[in-house]
């Protein structure tokens, strides 16, 4: 018996990793195929149960068949019912003496009741009410045994004990399995955010900006272009009020590129307050339109002070065209076209044709 019950839970166990491999690479594989492949595994995994039968006496068996059931429509919901109906089909092609009280007390309420419950399932603390659900469906399984099976009083007072342990270690210890897995994959995420974003705007930082730069140029427009955006005498902003009001700029600033964001335009902060933007584009001139777009935006945009004064700012920009080469000469010769809007009196673009534009900004520093 204890084997058959090792075997049951040792399945249960390998539908889980399954499962976590499934979600550890959910982002290479599509939502509906993801959905297929929790339905066919957990499906799978029940009917297996069906060949690992625990022996209560010499005619008389049962199996742990719910539990992966219950798992998912506690948890996920009514995918659950696919797999329930796949499952119960499979076992009523089977046949035999059980076949309906299996079906209908081993497998669909309980199913039922966990779904139930799904709406509370994110309530992480409530151990008492998630043991409660397993004994329920403990009950709603074995109770009919009294009734359905020739001295089923007697089987069901004898095994009573030793079922209710078993599917209580089992929920218990794939239910931690699980929790964990999660809590490692919110925290990969974390980090993966933390390499990749820069803190203060949210913006991709230069690794991961250079990162996915990389991968666009290949697929997109014909022509890829590099701006540098400078905040003009951002420092006297600083020196005026505060760091954190210059921290909110860079913010607001942040929150205007990535209005502008798209498939072909990719934005990121590159270092103190000069942010980096790639564009692929059919030709300079409509580069060059975008990029003035978001020099406008930001110059008419007003920071509140603290409600009682408005603040404009200015950016200057410099932008090069990329063709074959490396990205970082791409990146140094528009930084070079950068300083040429510096030198030209900022609040202006500078690009590969020499394209000034100059307006008097509202407020100048
Ligand atoms: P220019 O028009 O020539 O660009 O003048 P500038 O004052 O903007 O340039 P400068 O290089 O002299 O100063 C940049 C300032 O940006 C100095 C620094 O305090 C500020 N800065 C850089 N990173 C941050 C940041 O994360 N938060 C805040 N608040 N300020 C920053
Ligand atoms: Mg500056």
């Amino acid at each position: 018996m204890f084997q058959s019950i090792l075997s049951n839970i040792a399945i249960i166990l390998l539908m889980h990793l399954t499962m976590t491999f499934i979600s550890d690479n959910h982002k290479k594989i599509p939502l509906f195929f993801r959905k297929v492949i929790t339905v066919s595994l957990v499906s799978c995994c029940t009917i297996i149960l069906f060949y690992l039968p625990i022996h209560l006496n010499e005619n008389f068996f049962v199996d742990m068949r719910f539990i992966p059931l219950i798992f998912l429509a506690y948890l996920q919901g009514w995918i659950a019912i696919p797999a329930l109906l796949i499952a119960s089909a499979w076992r009523f092609f089977m046949g035999g003496a059980g076949t309906v009280p299996g079906i209908v007390f081993g497998m669909a309420l309980p199913t039922i009741i966990a779904l139930a419950f799904h709406p509370r399932s994110h309530l992480k603390k409530h151990y008492i009410e998630k043991i409660s659900i397993v004994l329920l469906c403990w009950i709603v399984c074995d109770f009919p045994i009294i009734f359905i099976v020739p001295n089923g009083w007697e089987i069901f007072k004898n095994t009573a004990l030793f079922r209710v342990t078993s599917f209580i270690v089992t929920a218990v210890i794939l239910y931690i399995f699980i929790m964990q897995d999660r809590q490692r994959r919110f925290l990969n995420s974390q980090l993966e955010k933390m390499a990749d974003e820069d803190p203060l705007t949210k913006l991709l930082n230069k690794r991961k900006f250079y990162e996915v730069v990389e991968e666009k140029r290949h697929t997109l427009k014909p022509k890829h272009y590099i701006a540098m955006l400078d905040i003009d005498h951002f420092k006297k902003v600083n020196d005026t009020y505060g760091h954190l009001f210059g921290d909110k700029i860079l913010v607001e600033v942040a929150n205007i590129l990535k209005k502008y964001e798209s498939d072909q335009l990719v934005t990121g902060r590159f270092g103190g307050e000069e942010f980096i933007i790639y564009l692929g584009e059919t030709n300079i001139n409509s580069a060059t339109n975008l990029l003035e777009n978001i020099r406008l935006d930001i110059k008419h945009t007003s920071f509140p002070y603290k409600e009682i004064e408005s603040v404009s700012i200015t950016i200057s920009t410099g932008v090069s065209e990329f063709k074959d080469d490396n990205i970082l000469e791409a990146v140094y010769s528009a930084d070079q076209n950068l300083y040429k809007a510096k030198r030209s009196g900022r609040d202006c673009l500078v690009g590969p044709v020499q394209r000034y534009i100059n307006e008097p900004s509202r407020r100048n520093f």
